[in-house]
């Protein structure tokens, strides 16, 4: 038996074992959860405590894994931002809302957006009553028609940019892009910071109700500055997109570990106010990480690819007295699970939301068995990926490739030859997907 065959029947076994029968029932009888949503952009998969960093210290997501779940098989909808945000809020597969790629700070990208039109999750929960924030990026348009204020959201403070200087609040073609609503504002701070200190005080102020906060960080996505450094962007000033600092790798441990304690903030006020069993929070990676300066574990790949470092991330599930503590699952996830997971967490309905892509990955803690046996796709640029069980399928510039991830997460050894028909048949799947997501939609990004 393989040292990954043992470690995978230690979570299986772990798993089946350490929930009760009676656990998802406490919080059906309480009032509606609090949701507090946080993502980083582009995290990877070994550059937190709890994934295996010994060199970045992240005590307070640390905690939250050790007090909750932790997914070991969770994945981004794409390898790059924007995609996986529309995925995360409209619950279906990006293709649909037509963005299957960046929206670039410059060319005609910039002038397009997700379609108000879309259903978010923030839509779904503002109308069962939920008060709606979001506090950091958006990525999901520049003009103001696409501004969060008109996809569900009560209150937007943050940026829509792809990065801004964390200090001077200007993206990388030189505007500036921090706004409260629809209105661009001054405010001095940190990134990282700003987005710790309005989402602790969207908490206060609505703590007497259901409230959702969304919270992406930037961190720890380039410009590479920590906390401490000087503002680098301003117009008509010559800057770098990665930032001046020349130790880019102490400058992303220190703004992964500013991310942290800021969290460590925000569990801190839920527990000060006595809302800790009442909140449902939720931590993941947008994207796999810049390998040059972060660290996707073992997996081959990162940030851009659709190889396991570009879309395997690491993803928490916290809400104690309802998910026990300790737990691992290696259950598939993904972005868009997050939607159709948050209508049934907060029994919201799904009238007037279409079909959703995702799934409600809830059972994880309310069933002793979970797995749903389903095939997860993704699509970009030149890359295609099929994953169905142990098995995925990575098309990478028409070469096809197959790997068994239970036994080779590293994706070294191709199986291609020994198991045709597998590729086949996933092939087949990943056909009818395509023309399904793809019918009758026009891809804005690509
Ligand atoms: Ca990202």
């Amino acid at each position: 038996m393989s040292t990954q065959t043992t470690r995978r029947d230690f979570i299986r076994t772990a798993f089946a074992c350490l929930i009760p029968i009676s656990i998802g029932c406490s919080w059906k009888q309480s009032r509606k959860p609090n949701i507090i949503l946080i993502m980083a952009d582009d995290l990877g998969y070994g550059d937190i405590g709890c994934y295996g960093s010994d060199t970045i210290k992240t005590p307070h997501l640390d905690a939250l894994a050790k007090g909750g779940l932790l997914f070991t098989d969770y994945y981004a909808n794409a390898p790059v931002c924007s995609p996986t945000r529309a995925a995360l809020l409209t619950g279906r597969y990006q293709q649909r809302s037509g963005l299957e790629g960046v929206i670039y700070v410059r060319g005609e990208t910039r002038q397009t957006g997700m379609d108000p039109s879309e259903i978010t999750f923030a839509n779904g929960l503002k109308n069962n009553g939920y008060a709606t924030g979001l506090f950091g990026k958006w990525h999901l348009g520049y003009r103001k028609k696409y501004n969060p204020v008109h996809q569900g959201f009560d209150e937007f403070k943050g940026y829509v940019s792809g990065n801004i200087d964390y200090h001077s609040h200007y993206d990388n073609a030189g505007i500036f892009d921090w706004w409260h609503n629809l209105e661009q504002v001054k405010e001095e701070g940190y990134c990282t910071d700003l987005i710790t200190r309005h989402t602790i005080a969207f908490i206060k102020k609505h703590k007497d109700r259901p409230f959702c906060a969304y919270v992406p960080y930037e961190t720890p996505h380039c410009p590479y500055q920590g906390p401490k450094d000087e503002p680098e962007r301003f117009p008509d000033t010559d800057f770098t997109y990665e930032g001046k600092r020349p130790d880019q790798k102490n400058a992303y441990k220190e703004m992964i570990e500013s991310m942290d304690a800021g969290i460590g903030h925000i569990v801190k006020t839920v527990t000060d106010l006595g809302l800790e069993k009442e909140t449902f929070i939720f931590f993941c990676s947008d994207n796999g990480a810049v390998g040059k300066v972060g660290s996707n574990g073992s997996l081959r790949g990162q940030k851009g690819s659709l190889w396991e470092g570009g879309i395997r991330v690491p993803a928490i599930a916290y809400w104690p007295g309802t998910i026990p503590a300790n737990l691992k699952t290696d259950v598939p996830a993904m972005s868009m699970d997050l939607f159709p997971t948050l209508l049934a967490l907060t029994r919201t309905s799904h009238e007037g939301i279409p079909p959703l892509d995702g799934i409600d990955f809830t059972p994880l803690w309310t069933q002793t068995r979970f797995d749903p046996h389903r095939t997860l796709f993704w699509r970009y640029r030149n890359q295609k990926a099929v994953r169905q069980g142990k098995w995925k399928l990575l098309i990478n510039h028409d070469k096809p490739h197959l790997f068994d991830l239970f036994k080779d997460p590293q994706e070294a050894q191709d199986l291609i030859d020994q198991h045709p028909q597998v590729a086949a048949e996933l092939h087949d799947q990943l056909d009818a997907w395509e023309t399904d997501v793809l019918h009758r939609v026009e891809l804005k990004t690509t």
